[in-house]
Formats: structure tokens, C-alpha cells, sequence
């Protein structure tokens, strides 16, 4: 794949609580950071998402007296994944991660600000009506496909990779570039939801 104008990266949530360290680290997320750096170089267009909540966020298990990170809940919305605090808006580590360049971004969005409604997905919130805008936002700069890196892969990836693919962008994932949580197999799970999806799988150097 080679780049053109109407091409997006799209990078999710390279922050500092999702790396080894941090309040909920994705394992070996920090190893996602120098082939985002790399692949930034390659697209005209690059956007970076950035979870963002409130203190008393409703995904934090703190949130709800007598419940622990990772079970799960029933919100009006539907099931709700509990979570260490995280990404607290302002927060040292809702920061990008260290090392992670930023210069080249146009549009930096933010997700998951409802103290009520989480936001797994770059698009649309888990009350499944709430729009983010960056869907205008890619329309508006004529964006036809979007190419996704980041963390994680089993949440904020396959969500954010599913909605644009439900918003009619072409889709692909850059596998080298992600990783996931993985509770109970979600890893595994999210890539053939993305496949039965029609999002295309490919390897950081396969694109120049
Ligand atoms: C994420 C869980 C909670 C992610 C964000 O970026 O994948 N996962 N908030
Ligand atoms: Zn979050």
C-alpha cells in the first residue's frame, strides 16, 4: 500500500496508562510506539485519539462501591467492562506516551468525556448514538480509507475499526502496530470480527 491523499492513520490511545506501568497496561504496549513513529511519516493525514474521562467515570470500578476491575455490568446502554482508573482527563497518564510523536497530527480527538457513556470507539459512543464527529471530520478532508494503529486491539481498535467500517471507509489494521488486553481470548476474537467485517489485516512494511 502506498499512501495517498484520500488515506488516514489513525492512531488510538498511545498513552501513558496503557503502556507496561501504567493503570490498565496493555502488554507490550509500549513496543507499539516506534512503528506508529515510523508509519506517521507515510500519510499526508494523521489523527490521534486520546481516551479522556472524567474522575467518576462510569467505566471505572471505583465508580461502583462493592464491584472490581474487569467484571462486568449491565448499563442502560448494555454490558460495561469495569476498569482500573485510567486516562484521567489532565492526568499524567492520559498523556501520550513518552517518545510518541505528535507534530505530524492534524486533529487530535478525545473520547469517552460523558461521566455516563464510555467510548471504545474513534466514532460513535457505547450508547451506540452519540456521535464523536470525526466521521465529518474525515468527510470533510475527502478521507475514503483509514488505516488503524495503537492500543488496544480488542477494545478501542476492533470498536474504532468496526465503525469506520460501518461508516463506509475502506478499512485496514496495521498488525505489527497493535496490541491487544486479551481478556478470555478477545484478542483472537476481535481479528475475526474485523475479518468477517471486511477490514483488511497488513504488516507496517508493507506500506512505503
Ligand atoms: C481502552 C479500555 C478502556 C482502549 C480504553 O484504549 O482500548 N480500553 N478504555
Ligand atoms: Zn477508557
Amino acid at each position: 500500500m502506498t499512501p495517498g491523499p484520500a488515506d488516514l492513520l489513525l492512531v488510538i490511545d498511545v498513552q501513558v496508562d496503557f503502556l507496561p506501568g501504567g493503570a490498565l497496561p496493555v502488554p507490550d504496549g509500549d513496543a507499539v510506539v516506534e512503528p506508529v513513529n515510523a508509519l506517521q511519516h507515510r500519510f499526508r493525514h494523521v489523527v490521534l485519539m486520546q481516551d479522556w474521562h472524567p474522575a467518576d467515570h462510569v467505566s471505572f470500578a471505583d465508580t461502583h462501591p462493592g464491584r472490581a476491575p474487569f467484571e462486568t455490568i449491565a448499563l442502560p446502554y448494555g454490558p460495561q467492562v469495569l476498569w482500573p482508573r485510567h486516562c484521567v482527563q489532565g492526568s499524567p497518564g492520559a498523556g501520550f506516551a513518552p517518545g510518541l510523536a505528535t507534530d505530524r497530527a492534524s486533529l487530535v480527538v478525545r473520547k469517552g468525556l460523558d461521566p455516563r457513556v464510555d467510548s471504545y470507539s474513534a466514532f460513535l459512543e457505547a450508547d451506540r448514538t452519540t456521535r464523536t464527529g470525526l466521521a465529518g471530520a474525515l468527510a470533510e478532508r475527502g478521507i475514503t480509507r483509514v488505516v488503524l494503529c495503537g492500543l488496544a486491539t480488542d477494545f478501542c481498535v476492533l470498536w474504532s475499526a468496526l465503525d469506520a467500517r460501518a461508516a463506509g471507509f475502506d478499512v485496514w489494521v496495521v498488525a505489527d502496530a497493535v496490541r491487544g488486553i486479551d481478556l478470555d481470548g478477545s484478542v483472537a476474537a476481535a481479528w475475526a470480527r474485523m475479518e468477517a467485517a471486511g477490514i483488511r489485516r497488513i504488516a507496517s512494511a508493507a506500506i512505503a
